[in-house]
């Protein structure tokens, strides 16, 4: 399959449906909802959007359904890469190749922004209860799981854990705690939902899950490998930014070879994982082969 045309053309829908829910001219206060739209329309994969149709799409569901859900998670993320950039927490100035939210704005602005996000998601997703006539539950699941990914049991727990471990020697458990809570729940969550919304069988979800899970770790293990081996250019941000602010990563513990056998190990997994549902998984399988290869 040409994973570079499917990727392309899952982000226009994807942005798309954005733009219809996030325009810079609605709102009593422009301000805020320019600042969430500079942040959400700042050139991002739409990985977390594309992985919950295409999870959709693997159990025979309606692309279109999983929609509002997908726009959903992707508001999420943005909203909690605001945050992340704050002076406060990673006082970043660069993200995605442009000055972050608040030194484009100001901290105030960039803190309502983020709230914005996260709140306007969840108002998306039960707008659209009317698509999930007769099974409503199904989106309370959703709903309820992608907080649980986004809230202290998962990102937000992460990033605290994350915080405190700045600087400090950790073990490669508690780095794993740590990425599997602050960046792989979120990921999990949106594969999860979209077989969820595709009206995936219990052991599909499963299976879907599992990859989900591994794909998150190699997810992370890659990002860490990029900053190592990554450039400014093809990155939007400046590479070295964990050894910097003494992080640990996994090829600071393992070394940078082990590193990538065990992302290539954990991406194996997870193909594996998707082999009984067929041709209808290879977009998500090809997606998972590309983490060993991306630069960006
Ligand atoms: C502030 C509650 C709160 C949480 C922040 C996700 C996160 C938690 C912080 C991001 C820190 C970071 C750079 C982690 C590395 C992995 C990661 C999430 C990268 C960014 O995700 P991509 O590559 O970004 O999907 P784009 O820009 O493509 O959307």
């Amino acid at each position: 399959m040409d994973l570079k045309a499917y990727l392309e053309e899952r982000r226009r829908l994807v942005n798309r449906t954005l733009e219809t829910y996030i325009s810079v001219v609605r709102g009593p206060a422009p301000r805020v909802v320019e600042a969430m739209h500079y942040s959400l329309f700042a050139g991002g994969k739409r990985l977390r959007p594309i992985l919950c149709l295409a999870a959709s799409e693997a159990v025979g569901g309606d692309a279109r359904e999983a929609l509002p859900v997908a726009c959903a998670l992707e508001m999420i993320h943005t909203y909690s890469l605001i945050h992340d950039d704050l002076p406060a927490m990673d006082d970043d100035e660069l993200r995605r190749g442009r000055p972050t939210c608040h030194k484009q704005f100001d901290e105030a602005t960039a803190i309502l922004a983020g709230d914005g996000l996260l709140t306007e998601a969840f108002r998306v997703m039960a707008e659209c209860a009317p698509l999930f006539s007769g099974r409503e539950t199904v989106l309370l699941e959703v709903m309820e799981l992608i907080a649980t990914a986004a809230g202290y049991r998962g990102m937000v727990g992460g990033q605290m854990l994350d915080l405190q471990a700045e600087g400090k020697e950790i073990s490669l458990k508690e780095l794993e705690t740590i990425h599997r809570l602050k960046t792989g729940a979120l990921l999990t969550a949106a594969v999860r939902s979209g077989a969820l919304v595709g009206g995936g069988s219990r052991q599909e979800v499963n299976l879907l899950n599992s990859f989900g899970e591994k794909f998150g770790l190699a997810f992370q293990i890659t990002d860490d490998i990029l900053d190592v081996e990554g450039n400014r250019e093809e990155m939007g941000k400046t590479p070295g930014a964990d050894v910097k602010r003494r992080k640990a990563t996994y090829p600071g513990l393992l070394g940078l070879e082990q590193a990538k056998i065990w992302a290539g190990k954990l991406v194996e997994g997870a193909v594996a994982d998707l082999e009984t549902l067929g041709e209808r998984a290879a977009p998500l399988q090809e997606m998972a082969r590309y983490l060993l290869v991306r630069r960006t």
